[in-house]
This record gives C-alpha cells, sequence and structure tokens, in this order.
C-alpha cells in the first residue's frame, strides 16, 4: 500500500501543528512511521488521502461502536444542524440525554455534560474534593484519565509519598496531592490507605483499563476499592469514559459489580462528537455550581450536534443491542489471532472483554503496568506496520486497547486473522 500522500501531509502539518497533530496518540510515534491522513470513513472502514480502504479497528479511540458515518446519526445530525449550531443555553436534548444515561447506570442518578473525557475526570475530582472537604487523590499507574495537571503524575520515589510530575508544566504542588499506586495490587491500596485513607477525597481508576493495554480489574483489587471507600470515607471515581456503553450498555461497573460514587463517561456518548460527562449520587452531583458551591462551566457544554449524535447513538444501541453479536465477533477475532500467533511460536497475551482488546507481545499474564510494560514493543510496532500494508489499521501503540464496531462483518474477522498469520509466519523466521 502507498501513504506518499498522508507523509505528505504529514510533513506540512508539523509547520503548522506541534508534531503535526491535534493529539500525541495519533502521531505513530511508537511504531515507527508517518501517522495516516484520513479523508472520509464509512462503516468498518478508513478511507486516507492515497485512497487506502483501512479495516479500522481503533474506531476514533472508541466512539464509533456502530461503525462510522451510521446512516442514522448522520441523518439526525443533517437535521439538527439546520436548527444552527450551538445556542449557549439549556436545551430539551441535554434533558434527555442526561435521562438515558441514568436510565443505564444505575450508580449515576444525575450527570453533567462537558466536552471532553479530560474535562469530566478534572471536574470529577474537584467535585471529589470539594464534597470531602480534603486534598489528596489516588490514581493508579497504567491508567490514564486525560490530561489534567492532577493526573499528569507518576509514582513517587515512596510509597507514602505523593506523586511527581510527569510533565513539564506540572507543578510540584499539584502533584504533591496525587498519590500513584500499582493498579490491582490490593494488599498496596489497603496498606498505604491505613497511613493516608483520611487525607484522600478520591480514588479514580479504569474498571477494565484500556489504556496500558486492556486489563481488568480482579475480584479482589474491586473488594479493596470498596474496603477503602467505607473505612475512609474515600469517594470512588470510576472513569469509563472508554468502557462507557463499550463493554455493557450499564458499563463495566455492572460487569464488575462495583457501585462508584461518581462516574465519568465519554467517547460513545458523544457519538464522535466532543462529548464528556461526569454523574453520581444526587447528594454529590448536587454540590456542583448552581446548585452548590463546586465551580465547573463550559460554552459548548450540551452542544445540541454532540447531544444530537450521542442521543442517536444509544438509541440504537438500546435498540439492537448489538453486544452479543459484538462478542461473538471479538471471540473470533481474539481466538483467530491467539491460534495463529501460537501455530507459529509467537509470544502472544490476549486480554479482552466484549469488544475491547489488546495483544500483548509477550508470554503473559498482563495484570498491571509493571507486566504489561515487559512486551516486546519493537515486535508489535513491526506488526503495526505489516497489518498497515494489508489494510488493517490497529493501535499505533502496543498500551491501547482496540475495538470491534457493530458494523465488522465475518469477512472484516477472517482478513485480519489471515494478515496476522502471515505476518507471524514471517516475524518466526527473523
Ligand atoms: P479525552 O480528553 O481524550 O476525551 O478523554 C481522556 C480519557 C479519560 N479517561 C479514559 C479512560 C480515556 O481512555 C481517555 C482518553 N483515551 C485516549 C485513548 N487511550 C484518547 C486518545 C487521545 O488522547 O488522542
Amino acid at each position: 500500500m502507498e501513504f506518499s500522500r498522508s507523509s505528505q501531509a504529514f510533513a506540512e502539518a508539523q509547520h503548522w501543528i506541534p508534531g503535526g497533530v491535534d493529539s500525541p496518540a495519533r502521531a505513530f510515534g511508537a511504531v515507527g512511521c508517518d501517522p495516516l491522513f484520513i479523508e472520509r470513513a464509512a462503516g468498518a472502514y478508513l478511507y486516507d488521502l492515497d485512497g487506502n480502504a483501512l479495516i479500522d479497528y481503533i474506531g476514533s479511540w472508541g466512539p464509533m461502536i456502530l461503525g462510522h458515518a451510521h446512516p442514522e446519526v448522520t441523518a439526525a445530525l443533517e437535521k439538527a444542524i439546520q436548527q444552527g449550531t450551538s445556542y449557549g443555553t439549556p436545551t430539551l436534548l441535554e434533558t434527555r440525554l442526561a435521562q438515558k444515561v441514568v436510565a443505564a447506570i444505575p450508580s449515576i442518578e444525575m450527570v453533567r455534560f462537558v466536552n471532553s473525557g479530560t474535562e469530566a475526570t478534572m471536574s470529577a475530582i474537584r467535585l471529589a474534593r470539594g464534597f470531602t472537604g480534603r486534598n489528596k487523590i489516588v490514581k493508579f499507574e497504567g491508567n490514564y484519565h486525560g490530561h489534567a495537571d492532577s493526573l499528569l503524575v507518576a509514582a513517587g520515589s515512596a510509597a507514602a509519598t505523593f506523586g511527581v510530575p510527569n510533565s513539564p508544566g506540572v507543578t510540584p504542588g499539584t502533584s504533591q496531592d496525587t498519590l500513584v499506586l500499582p493498579y490491582n495490587n490490593a494488599e498496596k491500596l489497603l496498606q498505604t490507605m491505613e497511613d493516608v485513607g483520611k487525607e484522600v477525597a478520591g480514588i479514580i481508576f479504569e474498571p477494565i483499563v484500556g489504556n496500558m493495554g486492556c486489563v481488568v480489574a480482579t475480584e479482589e483489587f474491586c473488594a479493596a476499592l470498596r474496603e477503602v471507600r467505607e473505612l475512609y470515607g474515600i469517594l470512588l471515581i470510576c472513569d469509563e469514559v472508554m468502557t462507557g456503553f463499550r463493554v455493557d450498555y450499564r458499563g463495566a461497573q455492572h460487569l464488575l459489580k462495583i457501585q462508584p460514587d461518581i462516574t465519568t463517561l465519554g467517547k460513545i456518548i458523544g457519538g464522535g462528537l466532543p462529548v464528556g460527562a461526569y454523574g453520581g449520587l444526587r447528594e454529590i452531583m448536587r454540590q456542583i455550581l448552581p446548585s452548590g458551591p463546586v465551580f465547573q462551566a463550559g460554552t459548548l457544554s450540551g452542544n445540541p450536534l454532540a447531544m444530537t449524535a450521542g442521543l442517536c447513538t444509544l438509541e440504537i444501541l438500546e435498540k439492537t443491542n448489538p453486544y452479543p453479536y459484538l462478542e461473538q465477533l471479538s471471540a473470533e477475532l481474539a481466538a483467530g489471532i491467539a491460534q495463529a500467533a501460537k501455530k507459529h511460536n509467537i509470544p502472544l497475551c490476549v486480554n479482552r472483554v466484549g469488544s475491547m482488546m489488546t495483544f500483548f507481545f509477550q508470554e503473559g499474564p498482563v495484570y498491571d503496568w509493571e507486566t504489561a510494560s515487559r512486551s516486546d514493543t519493537r515486535a508489535y510496532a513491526h506488526f503495526f506496520r505489516e497489518m498497515l500494508h494489508r489494510g488493517i489499521y490497529f493501535p499505533c501503540s502496543q498500551f491501547e486497547a482496540l475495538f470491534v464496531s457493530a458494523a465488522h462483518r465475518e469477512e472484516h474477522i477472517r482478513e485480519t486473522i489471515h494478515a496476522a498469520d502471515t505476518i507471524f509466519a514471517e516475524m518466526k523466521t527473523k
């Protein structure tokens, strides 16, 4: 496959936009080639500037569970745009989408819409601090919650030492209020909260991690989260920006049977337009301005086009219930690629929940950042480039999840497994 027009576009973009991209995740930095510039998308396909059709397993990093340019979503947006694009006023659309989110996720009694997952998690943390009057928060290694300062923090030097900035521009003053612990380590969490639990406003976690690659919270870890919540009055902030409406219509919290105080959402609830949300128990959410003192605002929050795309997407998910189909197709993809790797003696560990999965290039198991980071990222980069040349668009990092959409069909799965098989056969000989 030829990608020269994307490379030319990338060279031009780098003159005007830092790194040539508006988000580093799409820069292909970890896979050793230029990013593709996409002209349009439909169903399971992306179409790049060079006219290549690529089977898309990113789906805009999660939102496109129905596939691209779903006719009903497109039609709803074409109708909505005739009414204008933004009013800066309340609209019924926001109430309707709020009612849908509340109906789907029992732990959410009220919800506030914002414009990104970052805004959702940033606001959720401020709310937890405002509600409890405490300053500290806890996050976990390998979990990503967007780029708010207090979340761009690496683990401190010692267990009880609070975090250190992991980006220039984040101050020690900010990061000292964030404690970073190993994910899926119940003992460490319980032990550390014994010392500092009473200072902690909230614990934010991905219930099924997408951002170190796919890793699921263990029952023991979920039990420890529930325990420290009860023992120390810490709020649980379940970050379902990626998993919300992805792994189940009722979220990962339904699968893991965990009852958070605050849930953050994004991606699918915007149907591909910029929407984030945070929601939770009424007594907590009422603390948000103007019903309460915790400040949060946004010019385009609840934008009518974004609400329309989100509403239509959730309506289609409710009406068609694609989850059994997604499970069947995703299981076939995971098993087929795992079988091909085994046949060619390529070390591969597959973690999957529903239509979200990661192929780790290692024997496994992968259950936290330390084990995920043992993956052979060079082998993954080679696999990614070879898949791309076969017209298959996988995540451009070993430490991301891939997604199957309701627009994928058996033939796409078969083509992808066959491509992986041919690549593994070549890799074995190297
Ligand atoms: P955004 O600010 O990118 O909308 O959402 C931040 C966020 C929060 N929480 C979770 C669990 C997330 O996965 C994300 C964003 N996910 C990444 C992909 N791993 C977005 C891709 C990108 O940054 O371009």
